[in-house]
């Protein structure tokens, strides 16, 4: 009995340090990274039950044990077997009881908290979302624009509604805590209310490629009058955009080649386009090429013709089918400004 009293009292100690210990890394109440969005408060909650939970299961195995190995050691010149215990009805039944207990309390915890993060606010606003391998498109439809930039209001409630160009994807942003599936043939809905003003980053959290890792799409979450200038400007763009080199700008945001293309010099996973039309550049295999208009409509209706140097063959550049020949001939229009 008093071995009962001593270990029960070393589980509480230790459970309650495995915890404070989560704690302190990030894991338990004040998660990393900071919460974002108002689903991220029933979602934290139900993992601070869990880790609360987790603490104590990982003390109740650990404790006994070590305790049994110290205490219940093999004394020196006792070779006598040790005790035989036929089976325990109460214990037997205590750990049936007591884990369904738990598993229907989580059960209804982790049922509000879907019911938390589905809850639909009528105000709601849509944003469509395009996943291609390998970057991010966000269209939205009361403005007539499409960007590469997820703009948001602070304390809005948006629905993207996600449709996949080619493989699976998932939109994950793990300030919302919530992540999607985004499956071809098929329009999955992602539903959240930032709450918390910044720049975030959606990450694809699907293997879906060669460049998965690089999947990346930028997020704001500005205050509703940003918000409005920002989609005033876009329109602006977009009215602008009727030359061939904004025709061009607008279909290398569209098809997602500003993701890998930066139009200020600034390195991203492709060359940049700043300063490339009639550039001398050096290719994989050691020769050089100077930057036409026939390498251009090459390099991008074949990535892996001719391979810049400094980058790894097969190209990361993935081949666009659905490019018509007039919009390659807006895009090469459009480097030709990037001067
Ligand atoms: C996933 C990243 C990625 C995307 C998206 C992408 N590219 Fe590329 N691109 C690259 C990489 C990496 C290279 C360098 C390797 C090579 O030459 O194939 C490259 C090379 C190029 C080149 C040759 C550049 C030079 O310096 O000679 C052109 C032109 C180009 N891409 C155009 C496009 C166009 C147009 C699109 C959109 C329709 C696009 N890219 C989308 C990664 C990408
Ligand atoms: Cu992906």
């Amino acid at each position: 009995m008093q071995h009962f009293v001593v270990v029960g009292i070393l589980v509480l100690v230790m459970a309650v340090l495995t915890y404070l210990g989560l704690d302190a890394i990030g894991l338990a109440r004040q998660m990393h990274p900071v919460a974002g969005s108002a689903q991220a408060a029933s979602i934290d909650q139900l993992w601070n039950w869990e880790m609360i939970v987790i603490s104590f299961l990982f003390s109740l195995i650990v404790v006994p044990l070590i305790y049994s190995l110290i205490v219940f050691r093999r004394k020196k010149g006792d070779t006598t077997d040790a005790e035989h215990v036929e089976g325990n009805t109460t214990l037997e039944i205590s750990w049936t009881v007591v884990p369904l207990i738990i598993v229907m309390v989580f059960a209804y915890l982790g049922a509000y908290s879907l019911g938390e993060v589905r809850r639909v606010d009528p105000q709601a606003f849509v944003v469509n979302v395009k996943a291609q391998q390998f970057s991010w498109t966000f269209e939205y439809p009361e403005y007539g624009i499409v960007s590469n930039e997820l703009y948001l209001p602070v304390n809005k409630q948006v629905v993207l509604k996600m449709e996949s160009a080619d493989v699976i994807h998932s939109f994950w942003v793990p300030e919302w805590r919530i992540k999607q599936d985004v499956v071809p043939g098929r329009v999955t809905e992602y539903r959240v209310t930032p709450t918390l003003e910044g720049r975030f980053k959606v990450r694809c959290a699907e293997l879906c490629g060669m460049t998965h890792y690089a999947m990346e799409g930028p997020i704001a979450v500005v205050s509703q009058a940003d918000y409005e200038a920002w989609a005033a400007e876009q329109v602006a763009l977009a009215a602008a955009a009727q030359t061939p080199e904004g025709q061009g700008k607008l279909a290398a945001v569209k098809y997602g080649c500003v993701g890998c293309h930066s139009a200020d010099g600034s390195p991203l996973t492709g060359p940049t386009w700043f300063g490339l039309f009639g550039k001398e550049e050096e290719l994989l295999d050691g020769s050089t090429v100077v930057v036409d208009e026939a390498y251009l409509i090459e390099s991008i209706r074949d990535p892996n013709a001719k391979i810049v140097a400094g980058f790894t063959s097969p190209s990361a550049m993935p081949p666009y089918p659905n490019l018509t020949d007039e919009e390659i001939a807006n895009i090469i229009a459009y480097i030709q400004t990037l001067k």
